[in-house]
């Protein structure tokens, strides 16, 4: 089942038919390039990491790095561009049978929009306007999502890989920040409390050390690439 889905890469759904498209989401420092880069290895995968280089270098300018030092001033400019920059993703060919990629409009929105709006650092005129640009995307552009693999992390562990990576724009990055992701995260995608879940979830514990976690990603191997249908 799973290789007759791997080399056709048909699925269809609503009469539509279409390449599966797994998201891997988590929170900063989560993982998910490691997992991403350990199943572009397979065959007939394709995989696309987040668009970060762009965000640290618009035509010469870091909204990431801007967003940082002052989030009320330029959570709507980085957010904005994410948002766009995601959407190319979305929407972009895909060339092989499978498509994996990291994160989604859907978590740019209902976690790094809705953690500035809800900490107080994004104005609600900017919320307002991020929010109308995001319903319309979804209500009139069809964005296909037919797995998410959730890394689940506690937050100390997320700090902890973060100070050892020693991304510059990511040092000013407290504790308490990925505290509030983790939350919204959790209620989003284990607690069903929030927004909507565009897909099933699978859920993968992500504290292990890199050993533990490859080996976790092969366990999980099939129920990833056996896409519900
Ligand atoms: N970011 C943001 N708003 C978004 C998406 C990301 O402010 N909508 C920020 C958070 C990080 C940086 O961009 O500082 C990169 O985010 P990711 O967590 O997506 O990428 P990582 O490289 O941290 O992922 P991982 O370590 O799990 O591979």
């Amino acid at each position: 089942h799973i290789n007759s889905q791997l080399r056709t890469g048909k699925l269809v759904r609503n009469g539509e038919d279409r390449k599966p498209v797994i998201c891997i989401e988590g929170n900063i420092a989560s993982g998910k390039t490691t997992c991403l880069e350990y199943f572009s290895k397979t065959s007939n995968i394709e995989v696309l990491t987040e668009p970060v280089s762009k965000w640290r270098n618009v035509r010469g300018h870091n909204p990431l790095a801007l967003m940082y030092e002052d989030p009320a001033r330029w959570g709507l400019t980085l957010q904005t561009y994410v948002q766009l920059t995601v959407l190319d993703h979305h929407l972009s060919q895909i060339a092989a049978p499978v498509r994996m990629m990291e994160r989604s409009i859907y978590s740019a929105k209902y976690i790094f929009v809705e953690n500035l709006y809800k900490s107080g650092k994004m104005p609600e005129v900017d919320y307002a306007v991020l929010s109308e640009w995001f319903e319309w995307i979804i209500s009139n552009i069809s964005i296909p999502v037919d797995l998410i693999v959730y890394l689940q992390t506690s937050p100390q562990k997320c700090f902890d890989r973060l100070k050892q990576r020693c991304r510059e724009e990511e040092k000013v990055i407290p504790l308490e920040y990925l505290q509030a992701l983790h939350h919204l995260y959790e209620d989003w995608l284990i607690n069903h409390t929030s927004f909507k879940v565009p897909a099933p979830v699978l859920v993968i514990p992500a504290d292990h050390d890199l050993q533990k976690m490859l080996h976790q990603y092969e366990e999980n191997r099939e129920k990833i690439f056996t896409v519900p249908r």
